[in-house]
């Protein structure tokens, strides 16, 4: 479903980049590493219509793709936001293609491109689902559950966030900790719905190890393989009954068309901040509906404003699997949005305002801001 209504344009006046750091409530571990603090930065488009907001899901290292805070802090200030401020005003549908000449920095173009479309929306009172093509009000939420002390420990953290209500459940793996977690939570808890995530940490050398998790009848295996390993995951899919789902090697809408082609993937993660922006994430949603295959929305430990839009965007009809938009307190005590994303019955609702539908709380924002930059016409 095409974006249907295009929206207005916007007189840019100037863009503001902050950098954050947000304290989690509990350390994350994937097989990458461990976060104690989300550090991500927040853009606002200040146009003559009012303020937009976005944010670029970069981590502080390069550490799950080429992007970290400070490569989107430099090509944002240095290529992407003068680019768009030397166009005057812009539309939404427009961004994408002013920024396409620089090469990938798919999570600094989606943050900006996302702060222009907020901006717009609002000024035409139209909310971010509206405009996207969500076709629910709330959607189900599952939670991403990172690699812990050992199996026992997993076990009591999945069971608080099932006491919680989460209705899917997603633990992170890495070798050493994959066939040993899976079991203990399959046998804890029974058939609930369960998939595992390998952040690109193994290798077709460990086909055996990954064929063991098929015996606990999981939704899917995510990027088991490297990003680029496109070929191997498909040598891969086609050993093993749990269905393989990609994340990190879905960078675009011809990513997804390609992986698909081969028969790597028969699931994949939409990640608006991976693959560019929202609108990209648009079409690849189009795209893997067109052709039967099945999306759910990843995360990327989204502030209320990333988590308000993630919202939008897994309402849409193709959303099949239960994603990981998770309650803002999944991560977070303080949000920098004044109505953070909550659990209702398993669910999270998706938000009606204008735009992404949820206000700032500046004061919020100012606690957790450690630099600050604006880039003016
Ligand atoms: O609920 O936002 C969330 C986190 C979901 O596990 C999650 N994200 O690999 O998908 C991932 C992982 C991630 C988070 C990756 C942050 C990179 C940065």
């Amino acid at each position: 479903m095409p974006i249907v209504r295009p929206a207005a344009s916007v007189a840019l006046e100037a863009i503001e980049l902050r950098v954050l750091q947000l304290p989690l409530v509990s350390p994350f571990t994937t097989s990458f590493g461990t976060e104690t603090v989300r550090e991500v930065i927040v853009v606002r488009a200040r146009t003559t219509d009012g303020d937009g907001w976005g944010e670029i899901v970069t981590q502080h290292a390069p550490l799950y793709s080429s992007e970290y805070t400070h490569s989107a802090w430099d090509v944002a200030q240095r290529f992407l936001i003068p680019a768009l401020l030397s166009r005057g005003r812009v539309a939404p549908e427009e961004v994408a293609g002013i920024l396409a000449p620089f090469v990938g920095h798919r999570m600094a173009k989606a943050g900006i491109e996302l702060a222009v479309l907020d901006a717009a929306l609002r000024a035409d009172g139209r909310s971010l689902g509206d405009y996207l093509g969500a076709v629910r009000d709330r959607i189900p939420s599952g939670v991403s559950v990172g690699i812990q002390r050992d199996p026992a420990a997993l076990v009591e953290t999945v069971g608080g966030y099932l006491d919680e209500g989460y209705v899917r459940i997603k633990i992170k793996i890495k070798p050493g900790r994959d066939v040993d977690d899976t079991a203990a939570v399959r046998e804890a808890f029974g058939a609930i719905p369960l998939q595992v995530d390998a952040n690109s940490a193994y290798t077709l050398a460990d086909a055996d190890t990954l064929a063991a998790l098929d015996r606990f009848d999981l939704l899917l295996i995510e990027q088991p393989l490297q990003e680029d390993d496109i070929v191997d995951h498909a040598t891969l899919a086609a050993r093993l009954r749990t269905p393989v789902c990609l994340d990190e090697s879905i960078v675009s809408a011809k990513a997804a068309t390609d992986a698909l082609a081969l028969r790597a993937a028969s699931v994949i993660n939409i990640k608006a901040g991976r693959v560019g922006g929202y609108l990209e994430a648009v079409r690849v949603h189009d795209l893997c509906r067109d052709a039967g295959v099945p999306v759910w929305c990843g995360g990327m430990l989204e502030t209320g404003i990333g988590r308000a839009a993630n919202a939008a965007l897994a309402a849409l009809p193709g959303f099949t699997l239960t994603g990981d938009v998770s309650a803002s307190d999944r991560f977070y005590r303080r949000d920098i949005v004044t109505e953070p994303i909550v659990l209702e019955d398993g669910h999270v609702r998706v938000p009606t305002g204008p735009g992404i539908g949820v206000e700032i709380d500046a004061d919020a924002l100012d606690e957790v801001t450690v630099d600050r930059v604006e880039v003016r016409r």
